[in-house]
C-alpha cells in the first residue's frame, strides 16, 4: 500500500471559489451533481488537475459546459483544464444503502447520513479532498424525507426539497448531509453580542425525551467558550443529529454535528452517571471544534493534533469547570495510562505529529488526542494562564479562515511570549513516553532534587533528545504541612538538579503535582512515604497517585511472592473511605484499583513475565480482604452514600453514587447479594440498576436480574449494549471468551452496528485475564470476528486490532498464539488497507 509523507506536502494547484451540490436521494442510486468553480493558482508547483474519487459511478463531466472524458483510476481522476478560471460540473451515482463502511454517504435505520472526516467526501463526489482546500458550499437536497439537513444556514425548505448555504469556507471533511423522518428537540441561544441562534437536536421518533440533557450541555458549552476563550457561534442555526450506526463518538461538521446516539441520548432510566458525564464532554468537544478545527483547520492530516489535542484540552478545561477539577484530572490520567501509555510503549508508537501513514483513519489515536492535549497543558503551565490566553487570542486573530500547521501554532506562542520553543517542539516530533528518574539529597538546610530523563527507542526513532519537562513540585515537612507550595521546575537537560534552601529538616517531596507532564516517574520510595502523602498531600492528584502506587505495590508483591495484601495499605484505604471530609467522587477513585493491564505493564518493566491469571487472583484477594476488613462499616457506609430523592445527573450526586456503587460491590462479596438485589428491585435510574446488576454478575449471581434486565430493555439499543458488555466484563477469566462467543450468536448481535460490536468484542479485549487466558480462546474469537467485520467495516476492524498491541509483554506461548492470530488476519484475502496497516505494524 502507498505511504504518505509529511515531507512531501505540496499545495493544491487551484483555488476552489465555490461549491454547489445537488443530491437526488435514493437508497441504492443517489445522484450527486456538483458545480465547482476552480481558479488555477499562478505559478503553482503542481498544476495537475487531480480530483479524489472512490467507488463513484461517473455519469457525466463537463468543463465550462463542454463534455470532457477524464482519466479515471481507483483513487480519482485527472483531466486537461483551461489556464483560466473554469466551471467543473459532474454527475455521479452512489449507493448509500450498501455502504456498510459508514464512511461517505450511508444509511442508518432508514435515514441518510454522512461521515467525511478524514477522507470520506471522495466517496460522495469527485473533489480535491484535502483539508487545505477550503470553499463555501451551497447544497440542494431532493428527497421524500421530512427532514433534509446540511451545513450552514437554511436558504429554502419545501416539501421534498431543501437548500442550505454555508458562508464559512471549509474543507470537504466538514461537509454533512442528513435526511430522515426525524423529530427535534428545539431551543435557542443568544450569543454575547446579542445574536439569536436556533438550536436543534434531531432524533428518531421515540427518542425525543432523551435530548434535554444534551441541549443543556450544548448551551453551557456555548457560554463557556465565550467566557473562557472569547469565541462566539457564527451561524443562525446549530443542529445535532443522533445516528445509531457510527464508527466513533461524534463529528464536528460545520453547523451540523452528527453524533453516535450513545454520545447524545440521555435519560435517567437508560443512562448511567458515566454516560451523562461523557455526553456533556463530547457535546462540548464537538462544539469547541467550531473554532479549533473548523474556523482554523489543519493544513494536512499530519497536523491532526492541531485541532484534536487542542480541542481535547479545551473540553477537559470545560469539564473541570463544570465538575471537580481534581477528579477530572485523575480520571484523565487513568485514561492516559490505560490507552496512551501502552500505545506509546509498543509497536504502534508514533509522534503526536506523525511523519508518515498509509491510512489516516488509523491515526485517530490516544497519542494524537490525549498526548496532544497533554502537550497543550504543559505549554500553558510553562507560559502561565495569562500568556496562554493572549497566545490563543493571537492564534484566532492571525489564522482565522486558514488551514494551519504545528509550526503556526508554536509561532503564535513564540511571538506573544518571546519564548524559544525549538526544544519544546520535540514533544510533537519524538514518540515514546519519557522516564524521569528522581534522586534527592539534603544538607545544611538545602534540599536537592536531581532528575534524569530518558526515552526508549520507538519504531523508526532509535535516538531521543532531551525534552522540556515542566515538573510541578511541592514540599511537606514531617507534620504534613506544606513548606514549599507548588512551583514549576523547568527541566531542559538530560540530567538536571534543582535546589530548595532554608529548610529546617529534610522534606517529603510531592513531585509531578497535577501530573504536570506525561512521563513515567521513577523514584525509590517507601510505602511509608506513600502512605504519608496519601494522608497529607495538599495536591489531590498526588494524594490519589500515592494511593495508586501503594495499591500497585501491594498487588505486585502478592503476584510475585504470594504475599498477603499489605496491611498498612488496607489501613490507609479504610481511613479514607470513612473520611467524610473528602469528596465522595475522590474516595470512589481511591477505591478503584489500578487496572490489571497496568499491573502487567509494571511487572514487565521490572523484568517479570506477567501472568494474567495471577494478576486477576491478586486483585480478587485484595478486594475480598478489603471487604472483610470493612465488613462492620459497610452497611452504614452504604446507607450514608445512598442518594435520596429523584435522580439528578449533577457531579455531586454522581460522585456519591460512584462511591455507593463501590461500597455495594464490596458488600455483595459478603452478603450473598441481598443488598444488591434490593437495590436492583428498587432502582428508578440506570446508574443504580446497572451498579446492582454489575455487582451481582461479578459475584457470579444475578441470573434472574440479568434476564429481567433483558426483558425490560430489549427494545432499547443503547441499554442492550450495556447488557451485552456487562456479561463479558463480569465473567470469570476462564469463561470470558465462551460467554462472548455465545453472545455473538444472540439474535440482537450484529456486525453492522459498531456500538454492538464494540460492546461484546471491546469488553472481551478489555477483560485482561479473560482475553489473555492461556487457552488462546480470547485471541481466536477476536480474530474470527475481526476477519468477519473487515470486509464490511475496515475502520472499526482496524481500530480494534489495538487489543493485540501489548503482545510482547507476555510469555512465549501467548506470544505464539497472538502471532498466529495476527498472521491469520493478515493473510485474509482482500484485507482492507486499514487493517493491513495495523496488523503489519503490530507484528513488526
Ligand atoms: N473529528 C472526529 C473524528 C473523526 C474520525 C475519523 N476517522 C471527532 C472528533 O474528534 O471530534
Ligand atoms: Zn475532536
Amino acid at each position: 500500500a502507498e505511504t504518505f509523507y509529511l515531507k512531501d506536502y505540496t499545495p493544491f494547484g487551484f483555488e476552489v471559489e465555490s461549491v454547489q451540490l445537488t443530491f437526488r436521494l435514493a437508497p441504492h442510486a443517489t445522484r450527486v451533481l456538483s458545480q465547482i468553480r476552480f481558479t488555477p493558482k499562478p505559478g503553482a508547483a503542481d498544476p495537475q488537475f487531480f480530483l479524489h474519487g472512490e467507488k463513484l459511478n461517473l455519469i457525466s463531466a463537463k468543463i465550462d459546459g463542454v463534455a470532457v472524458s477524464p482519466v479515471i483510476t481507483a483513487e480519482g481522476l485527472t483531466c486537461d483544464t483551461p489556464a483560466e478560471p473554469f466551471l467543473w460540473e459532474a454527475e455521479v451515482e452512489i449507493d448509500p444503502a450498501s455502504n456498510t463502511a459508514l464512511e461517505g454517504l450511508y444509511m442508518s435505520g432508514g435515514m441518510y447520513c454522512t461521515q467525511c472526516e478524514a477522507e470520506g467526501f471522495r466517496k460522495i463526489t469527485y473533489y480535491p479532498d484535502r483539508p487545505d482546500v477550503m470553499s463555501t458550499f451551497t447544497v440542494r437536497i431532493e428527497g421524500d424525507e421530512e427532514v433534509l439537513l446540511s451545513n450552514g444556514n437554511p436558504v429554502s425548505q419545501s416539501q421534498g426539497l431543501a437548500e442550505w448555504h454555508d458562508p464559512w469556507p471549509k474543507p470537504a471533511y466538514l461537509f454533512a448531509l442528513v435526511a430522515g423522518d426525524l423529530v427535534n428537540h428545539p431551543d435557542t441561544f443568544t450569543t454575547r453580542s446579542g445574536k439569536e441562534v436556533e438550536l436543534n437536536i434531531w432524533v428518531r421518533p421515540g427518542d425525543e425525551d432523551k435530548c434535554a440533557f444534551g441541549m443543556e450541555a450544548l448551551k453551557k458549552s456555548m457560554t463557556w467558550d465565550e467566557e473562557a476563550y472569547g469565541r462566539e457561534y457564527d451561524l443562525d442555526i446549530f443542529n445535532i443529529v443522533a445516528v445509531d450506526d457510527f464508527n466513533m463518538g461524534a463529528m464536528e461538521n460545520k453547523g451540523l454535528n452528527v453524533f453516535n446516539s450513545s454520545c447524545v441520548l440521555a435519560s435517567p432510566e437508560t443512562s448511567t452517571d458515566a454516560n451523562f458525564e461523557r455526553i456533556e464532554a463530547i457535546i462540548a468537544h464537538e462544539y469547541f471544534h467550531n473554532w479549533t478545527g473548523n474556523r482554523i483547520t489543519c493544513r494536512d492530516w499530519f497536523q491532526l493534533c492541531l485541532k484534536e489535542g487542542l480541542t481535547v484540552f479545551r473540553d477537559a478545561q470545560f469539564t473541570a469547570d463544570m465538575r471537580s477539577a481534581s477528579v477530572k484530572r485523575i480520571s484523565d490520567v487513568i485514561d492516559l495510562r490505560a490507552r496512551q501509555f501502552p500505545e506509546d510503549q509498543g509497536p504502534l508508537s508514533h509522534p503526536v505529529r506523525p511523519e508518515e501513514f498509509q491510512e489516516i483513519n488509523n491515526f485517530y489515536t490516544a497519542t494524537i488526542y490525549e498526548k496532544g492535549a497533554e502537550i497543550i497543558g504543559m505549554l500553558k503551565r510553562l507560559v502561565g494562564d495569562e500568556a496562554y490566553r493572549k497566545a490563543l487570542d493571537l492564534y484566532f486573530d492571525r489564522h482565522d479562515g486558514q488551514a494551519c500547521t504545528i509550526e503556526d501554532w508554536l509561532q503564535v506562542f513564540e511571538d506573544s511570549t518571546g519564548r524559544d520553543l525549538t526544544q519544546f517542539k520535540r514533544w510533537y516530533a519524538q514518540a515514546g513516553t519519557p522516564r524521569l528518574k528522581v534522586a534527592e539529597s539534603f544538607a545544611d538546610g538545602t534540599y536537592t532534587l536531581t532528575f534524569e530523563q530518558s526515552t526508549a527507542p520507538t519504531p523508526g526513532q532509535p535516538d531521543k533528545d532531551p525534552r522540556v519537562i515542566p515538573i510541578a513540585v511541592g514540599l511537606l515537612n514531617g507534620n504534613g504541612d506544606e513548606v514549599q507550595p507548588t512551583t514549576v521546575l523547568e527541566m531542559t537537560q538530560a540530567k538536571q538538579s534543582f535546589t530548595f534552601e532554608g529548610l529546617a529538616s529534610k522534606p517529603v517531596p510531592s513531585i509531578l503535582r497535577e501530573f504536570s507532564a506525561p512521563v513515567i516517574l521513577e523514584r525509590d520510595t517507601s510505602n511509608t512515604e506513600r502512605a504519608f502523602l496519601l494522608a497529607h498531600d495538599s495536591d489531590l492528584f498526588n494524594r490519589w497517585e500515592a494511593g495508586n502506587a501503594l495499591s500497585r505495590e501491594a498487588r505486585i508483591a502478592m503476584v510475585l511472592t504470594g504475599a498477603a495484601p499489605d496491611a498498612s495499605y488496607l489501613d490507609a484505604l479504610q481511613k479514607l473511605v470513612r473520611d467524610d471530609s473528602l469528596d465522595p467522587a475522590f474516595r470512589a477513585l481511591i477505591l478503584q484499583p489500578p487496572s490489571q493491564s497496568d499491573i502487567a505493564q509494571a511487572l514487565f518493566e521490572r523484568g517479570h513475565l506477567p501472568d494474567p491469571q495471577k494478576i486477576y487472583d491478586a486483585a480478587e484477594t485484595l478486594t475480598q480482604t478489603l471487604a472483610q476488613q470493612l465488613a462492620d462499616s459497610l452497611p452504614r457506609l452504604y446507607a450514608d452514600t445512598t442518594v435520596q430523592g429523584p435522580y439528578q445527573p449533577d457531579a455531586v450526586s454522581a460522585g456519591k453514587r460512584a462511591l455507593n456503587g463501590r461500597i455495594l460491590s464490596l458488600l455483595t462479596r459478603l452478603d450473598g447479594g441481598d443488598q444488591a438485589s434490593r437495590q436492583y428491585d428498587a432502582a428508578d435510574n440506570m446508574t443504580q440498576q446497572y451498579a446492582a446488576l454489575a455487582a451481582l454478575l461479578t459475584a457470579e449471581k444475578g441470573t434472574a436480574q440479568s434476564q429481567a434486565f433483558y426483558q425490560q430493555w430489549q427494545g432499547d439499543r443503547l441499554v442492550m449494549d450495556k447488557w451485552f458488555a456487562l456479561q463479558v466484563a463480569a465473567a470469570p477469566p476462564e469463561a470470558t471468551a465462551h460467554i462472548a462467543s455465545r453472545l455473538t450468536e444472540h439474535p440482537l448481535f450484529t456486525l453492522k452496528n459498531p456500538n454492538r460490536f464494540r460492546a461484546v468484542m471491546g469488553a472481551l479485549a478489555g477483560s485482561h485475564a479473560g482475553f489473555h487466558h492461556a487457552s488462546g480462546a480470547g485471541y481466536q474469537l477476536l480474530a474470527d470476528k475481526l476477519i468477519a467485520l473487515d470486509s464490511l467495516n475496515p475502520q472499526t476492524t482496524a481500530r480494534m486490532c489495538t487489543a493485540f498491541q501489548t503482545w510482547k509483554r507476555y510469555d512465549a506461548p501467548r506470544q505464539a498464539l497472538i502471532r498466529q492470530q495476527l498472521r491469520r488476519i493478515k493473510d485474509t484475502k482482500g484485507l482492507s488497507r486499514d487493517t493491513n496497516e495495523m496488523v503489519s505494524r503490530i507484528l513488526d
